[in-house]
C-alpha cells in the first residue's frame, strides 16, 4: 500500500487541533510531569532543521510520559521582545509588533507541521500586554523587597522600615549597596525623599550609578553576555564603558543560594561548572592599609597569608581614593592613565594579561605587618566592581603583580615556599610552608590563613570575608521593544505604579531612535506620563511635577520576560495573579528542561534568581525551577562552495582546481542537484546577477562543489528548511531522522542523504499492516519468536527514552521491523503494541495504523505496553565446553537444566568421550547459562 505521508500527516494534525488532543487539564488524579523547551525568539528567518532538534526530543519524552499515565504539561510560547525586530523597525519604520506577529505566525506554521504535542491553548508571548503585566508586577515586588541576611531571604520592605523605626541600622544584616549608619531617631526625622533614598540602597530592584557597557550604535546598554570580543553580539558594534544611572537587580544577594542550589540539580556538569565559575566564590579577608596622608585603602585578598610579601598597592583607576592619593607631581600622568582606561571594556582589561600598564600616585601606604612604606599605583588590571577595587600586590606569588613589579622595578619578596611559580592556586598543596616572617614561619596554607585573619581582626584592621565575582545585574535598556518599567519620578525619586495601573502599556512612538536629548526611544512618546491624582497615563505635555510626573523611559532587558515564563504556562490566562498558587503547587518544578548551553550564565541564572525570590515572598513553593536539564547539541550545516578563478567569472569544478588560483565562495545548498554535490549550473546563474554569465570548467560534464561542515546559518547558505523535509519525507521522517543523527547532546552535521533510510523504514513499518493494497491484520496468536521481537523492543525503548538515548531507539525500531517483516508477521497482538511503542517518535503514521486497527480514540493516551520478561528468557543456551579451561566445542542445551542433569548428558556425549580418552574427570564445573568446564 502506498504510504501517503502528506495526506496522513495533514489528517492527524487537523484531528489533534480539532479534538484538542494535547490540551492539558489541571484537575486530574494522574501524577504530573512538566516537559519544557526553551522558548524561541521568533526571528525573521524562520526555523531551520537545527532548531527543532531539542523540541523533537522533548516531544518524544512528553508523549512517552503520557503513555505512562502522567498528566503532561508540554507548552510552547515566544520570547518576543528583542533587538532584531526593533532594528528592523529603525530601518523600515515597520512597528516591531507587526514584524513579531508575522514571525510568530510563520514559526507556528512550521512547528505545527512537525506534529509537536504542544498544548497550544497555553501559548504565551512575552510582548503581549497580558503577559508583561505580570513581568511588571514581579518588578514591583522586587522593588518593594530587601534581602535580610539573617533570615537568608527576601522580605517585604515593610519589615526593613519597621527595623529602622525601632533600631535604625543597629543589628541590621542586609544586602545593600553601601553600608549606612543611623539611629531610629535620625530615620524618623528624615524627609520622605531622604527615606526613599535610604530604601533604594536596600531594594532588590534599585537604581544606582553603574559603569555599563554602552553601545552607541545600538543606543543601549548591554549585559556582559551580550558582548563578544568587545563588540555587541548582535551586529558586532563597538562597546564602551560609561557611567550611567541604571536599574539593577540585586542577584548578588542570592550568590550563595544559587551556588548551593546547584547541588540539588540534575544538570550537565559543564553547565553547573559555568554557573559556579560565574558566581565565583572566594574566601579571604578585607584589610585596611593606612597611608601616609591619612587616607585608608581597603583591599580584598584571597591570600592574606602572603601579606608579608605585599610590597606595593594597586588601585583601580576608577577608585574614588585615587584623587586624594595622587600628588601634584603625578597628577598629569595619573589623569592621562585614567583617560586611557575609560576606553577599555572590563573584558579587555581582564583578557590582556601580557601588557601591564599603570601609573604611580606619588603616595605611600603602610604594610600593617612589615610596617614598611609601600608605593601606591593605579592599574587597569584591578577592577572597580570587584572586592574593594584595590589590592595589596604580592609580586612573588601573584602573576599579575609579578609582571607589574618587573615593569616598574618594584621589590619582590618571597614569603611562601613551593609557591615559586608565581601561579595562583598552585599553592594549595599541603607541604607548602610560610617563610620569611617569624609570625607565620613553617605554617601551611590553611593554618597561615586562619592565623593571619585572626591577627587582622585582633588588630582591628579588617576581617575574614567571602566575595563573589557575580555582580548585580543591570536591568535598564535604552530601547523601545521591551517591557516598560512601571515607575514614575517624583522629586527625583522613583515610585512604583499601583497594581491597578498594570499593564503599563508600551506607548506608540514616531521614531524608534533615541531623542535629540539622548533619552531612550520612549522619550518620543506623546502619551507617557503619570497622573498621580487620577491614577492614569496621560499626555507627556501635561508633566508639571506636581500631580503629573514623568515615567521611566528605559525598558526591561530581554531576560525579564524569560525569567518566569515557565510559571505562566501553569495558568496562562489568569488576569488576577501571575499564576494561582494551587496551580504552581500542582505543577511544581519543570521535570525536564531542554535547551541550548549558550544560556548557562544568562537565562538560567536569572530565572533561578526570580524563582527563589518568588519563593521567598511566598508566591511559590519550589526553590529551583528546573530539576533536570539537557543541552541539545547543534546541528551543523553542510556548506557548499564553488571555486572562482581569481580575476575571472569562471568557476572550476572541485577536483580540477590543481594549479588554478581560486577563491572559494559559498553557494546556497538548495542549488545542488537532489542530494548530490553537483551544482545545478543554470540555477546558479539565475541565483544572482553577478553569476548570470558565469562559465564553468566541468568534470565528466558536471560541476562538483566542495562541501564543508559549518554552523548552520543563513549567512552561510547552508540552512535546510524543515518544511521541505516534511513535504518530501514527512514530519515523522524528519523526527526520526533528527533523532537518528546521533546522541542528543552532541553536535552533528546534517546530511539530507541519510533521510531516505528512515523513510524506507517508515514504508516497511506501514506495509506490515497491509497485504498489497488491503489493510490486513490477523487475530492469530503470535509465536514466541514474534513476542520476543516485540518485548526486546519494549525493553530497549523504555531504557533508551529514560536515558535520553533517542538515536539508539530508532535503530531498534529498524531491527524489529526488519525481523517482523522477515517473519511476515501481521498479527494484531504484535502490531497493535508496536504502534504504541513507535508513536512518540512517529506520531502521525502510528495514529493512522492505530485507527485502521479499529481504535477510535487517539493513540496518545494508550498505556505503554508492559514488558513481559518471560518472552526474553532464552530456551536454549549455546554452552561453550572447555577442558582444563580451554574451549573445545559448543553445545546447545535447554536453559533450565541443573548441574546434575548437564553432567549426566555431558558424560554420555561422544565428543566429550573423545576428548577424555582414558583420563578421568577430576572436577565438573558448571555455571548456569554460561560455561561448562571439565577438569581432567
Ligand atoms: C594578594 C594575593 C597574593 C592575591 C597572591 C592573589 C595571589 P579571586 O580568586 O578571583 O577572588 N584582587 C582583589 N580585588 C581585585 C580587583 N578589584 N581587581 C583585580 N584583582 C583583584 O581573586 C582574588 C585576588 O585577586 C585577591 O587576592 C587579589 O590579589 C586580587 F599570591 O591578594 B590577591
Amino acid at each position: 500500500m502506498f504510504y501517503d505521508h502528506q495526506q496522513i500527516e495533514k489528517k492527524w494534525q487537523k484531528y489533534w487541533e480539532d479534538n484538542k488532543t494535547y490540551k492539558t487539564s489541571d484537575s486530574t488524579d494522574k501524577p504530573k510531569f512538566y516537559v519544557l523547551d526553551m522558548f524561541p525568539y521568533p526571528s525573521g528567518a524562520g526555523l531551520h532543521v537545527g532548531h527543532p532538534l531539542g523540541y523533537i526530543a522533548s516531544d518524544i519524552y512528553a508523549r512517552f510520559k503520557r503513555h505512562q499515565g502522567f498528566n503532561v504539561l508540554h507548552p510552547v510560547g515566544y520570547d518576543s521582545f528583542g533587538l532584531p525586530a526593533e532594528q528592523y523597525a529603525i530601518q523600515t519604520g515597520t512597528h516591531p509588533a507587526i514584524t513579531t506577529e508575522q514571525n510568530i505566525t510563520r514559526y507556528e506554521e512550521q512547528l505545527r507541521k512537525i506534529g509537536f504535542s504542544f498544548d497550544w491553548s497555553r501559548e504565551v508571548r512575552t510582548s503581549d500586554a497580558s503577559y508583561y503585566k505580570w513581568t511588571q508586577w514581579i518588578f514591583i515586588q522586587l522593588f518593594h523587597s530587601w534581602y535580610n541576611k539573617d533570615s537568608d531571604k527576601a522580605e517585604s520592605i515593610e519589615t526593613l522600615i519597621k527595623h529602622f523605626e525601632e533600631k535604625g541600622t543597629e543589628g541590621l544584616n542586609a544586602n545593600q549597596n553601601e553600608e549606612l549608619n543611623f539611629t531610629s531617631e535620625e530615620w524618623k526625622n528624615s524627609s520622605e525623599i531622604k527615606k526613599e533614598e535610604i530604601l533604594l540602597n536596600y531594594r532588590l530592584a534599585f537604581r544606582a550609578e553603574t559603569t555599563v557597557n554602552w553601545c552607541p550604535a545600538l543606543g543601549t546598554v548591554l549585559a556582559n553576555d551580550e558582548i563578544k570580543d568587545g563588540k555587541s553580539e548582535r551586529g558586532g558594534y563597538p562597546v564602551f564603558q560609561k557611567k550611567m544611572m541604571q536599574w539593577s537587580m540585586r542577584i548578588s544577594a542570592y550568590s550563595e543560594r544559587l551556588l548551593q542550589g546547584l547541588k540539588t540539580l540534575d544538570w550537565p556538569q559543564p553547565l553547573k561548572d559555568a554557573q559556579e565559575y560565574w558566581i565565583g566564590k572566594s574566601q579571604g579577608a578585607q584589610v585596611r592599609f593606612a597611608t601616609e596622608n591619612g587616607e585608608t585603602i581597603e583591599i580584598f585578598t584571597t591570600r592574606p597569608d602572603t601579606i608579608f610579601g605585599a610590597t606595593f598597592m594597586v588601585l583601580a583607576p576608577e577608585n574614588p581614593l585615587v584623587q586624594n592619593l595622587t600628588t601634584q607631581e603625578q597628577k598629569t600622568e595619573v589623569d592621562q592613565y585614567i583617560e586611557e582606561t575609560s576606553k577599555k571594556t572590563e573584558r579587555d582589561r581582564m583578557a590582556d594579561v601580557k601588557n601591564v600598564s599603570g601609573a604611580f600616585t606619588g603616595s605611600y601606604a603602610i604594610n600593617p605587618f612589615t610596617c614598611k612604606n609601600i608605593p601606591v599605583y593605579i592599574s587597569d588590571y584591578v577592577l572597580m566592581g570587584y572586592g574593594t577595587g584595590a589590592v595589596m600586590a604580592v609580586p612573588a606569588h601573584d602573576e599579575r603583580d609579578h609582571r607589574f613589579a618587573k615593569k616598574f622595578n618594584l621589590e619582590i619578596i618571597k614569603v611562601v615556599e613551593s609557591d615559586v611559580d608565581v601561579q595562583e592556586e598552585a599553592y594549595d598543596s599541603k607541604d607548602s610552608v610560610c617563610v620569611n616572617s617569624d609570625f607565620l614561619n613553617g605554617l601551611n596554607y590553611k593554618d597561615a590563613k586562619s592565623k593571619i585573619i585572626a591577627e587582622i581582626e585582633n588588630k582591628g584592621i579588617g576581617h575574614g570575608t567571602t566575595n563573589y565575582r557575580q555582580r548585580d545585574a543591570i536591568f535598564s535598556r535604552q530601547r523601545y521593544w521591551g517591557e516598560p518599567v512601571p515607575i514614575y519620578y517624583k522629586d527625583g525619586m522613583p515610585y512604583t505604579l499601583p497594581n491597578s495601573a498594570l499593564p503599563l502599556e508600551l506607548p506608540e512612538v514616531e521614531k524608534y531612535l533615541p531623542t535629540e536629548d539622548g533619552d531612550p526611544p520612549l522619550g518620543n512618546a506623546k502619551t507617557f506620563a503619570w497622573d498621580e491624582a487620577n491614577q492614569k497615563v496621560v499626555d507627556t505635555d501635561l508633566i508639571d511635577d506636581k500631580t503629573v510626573f514623568p515615567l521611566e523611559l528605559s525598558t526591561m532587558p530581554g531576560w525579564a520576560g524569560s525569567s518566569w515564563y515557565f510559571l505562566r504556562y501553569m495558568d496562562p490566562n489568569d488576569d488576577a495573579v501571575f499564576a494561582k498558587k494551587e496551580l504552581t503547587d500542582y505543577w511544581g518544578q519543570v521535570d525536564l528542561y531542554i535547551g541550548g548551553s549558550e544560556h548557562a550564565t544568562g537565562h538560567l541564572l536569572y530565572s533561578r534568581f526570580w524563582n527563589m525570590f518568588l519563593k521567598d515572598r511566598g508566591y511559590i513553593e519550589q526553590n529551583e525551577p528546573f530539576q533536570k536539564l539537557i543541552n541539545q547539541g547543534m546541528i551543523l550545516g553542510m556548506s557548499a562552495f564553488v571555486y572562482r578563478i581569481d580575476g575571472t567569472n569562471q568557476y572550476v569544478s572541485k577536483n580540477l582546481i590543481g594549479e588554478y588560483k581560486t577563491q572559494a565562495i559559498h553557494v546556497d545548498v538548495s542549488l545542488l542537484k537532489g542530494t548530490t554535490d553537483e551544482l545545478d549550473t543554470e540555477a546558479f546563474k539565475s541565483w544572482r546577477p553577478d553569476y548570470a554569465d558565469a562559465e564553468f570548467i566541468l568534470e565528466d560534464g558536471k560541476y562538483i562543489t566542495g562541501r564543508e561542515v559549518e554552523k548552520m546559518s543563513k549567512s552561510k547558505y547552508n540552512v535546510v528548511n524543515p518544511d521541505d523535509i516534511c513535504n518530501e519525507y514527512g514530519a515523522d521522517g524528519l523526527r526520526l531522522y533528527e533523532m537518528f543523527l546521533g546522541p542528543l547532546e552532541q553536535s552533528k552535521p546534517w546530511n539530507t542523504q541519510g533521510l531516505s533510510g528512515v523513510y524506507g523504514f517508515l514504508k516497511k513499518f506501514w506495509n506490515l499492516y497491509f497485504d498489497g493494497d488491503n489493510f490486513s491484520v490477523s487475530d492469530e496468536e503470535p509465536t514466541k519468536e514474534e513476542y520476543k521481537i516485540l518485548h526486546t523492543l519494549i525493553k530497549k525503548v523504555n531504557f533508551d527514552i529514560e536515558n535520553f538515548s533517542f538515536n539508539t531507539s530508532v535503530s531498534s525500531f529498524m531491527i524489529a521491523v526488519n525481523e517482523l517483516q522477515k517473519l511476515k508477521c501481521n498479527k494484531r497482538n504484535i502490531l497493535q503494541p508496536l504502534a504504541v511503542v513507535i508513536s512518540p517518535y512517529a506520531p502521525h503514521i502510528c495514529e493512522e495504523v492505530w485507527n485502521l486497527l479499529g481504535n477510535n480514540a487517539s493513540i496518545e493516551f494508550e498505556p505503554f505496553p508492559t514488558l513481559d520478561e518471560s518472552y526474553l528468557i532464552e530456551d536454549e543456551i549455546d554452552y561453550p565446553v572447555s577442558f582444563n579451561g580451554k574451549m573445545k566445542f559448543k553445545i546447545k542445551l535447554a536453559a533450565d537444566l541443573g548441574k546434575e542433569e548437564v553432567e549426566k548428558i555431558m558424560m554420555e556425549n561422544e565428543d566429550v568421550k573423545r576428548f577424555l580418552g582414558d583420563k578421568s574427570v577430576k572436577n565438573f564445573i558448571f555455571v548456569p547459562k554460561k560455561i561448562i568446564n571439565i577438569v581432567i
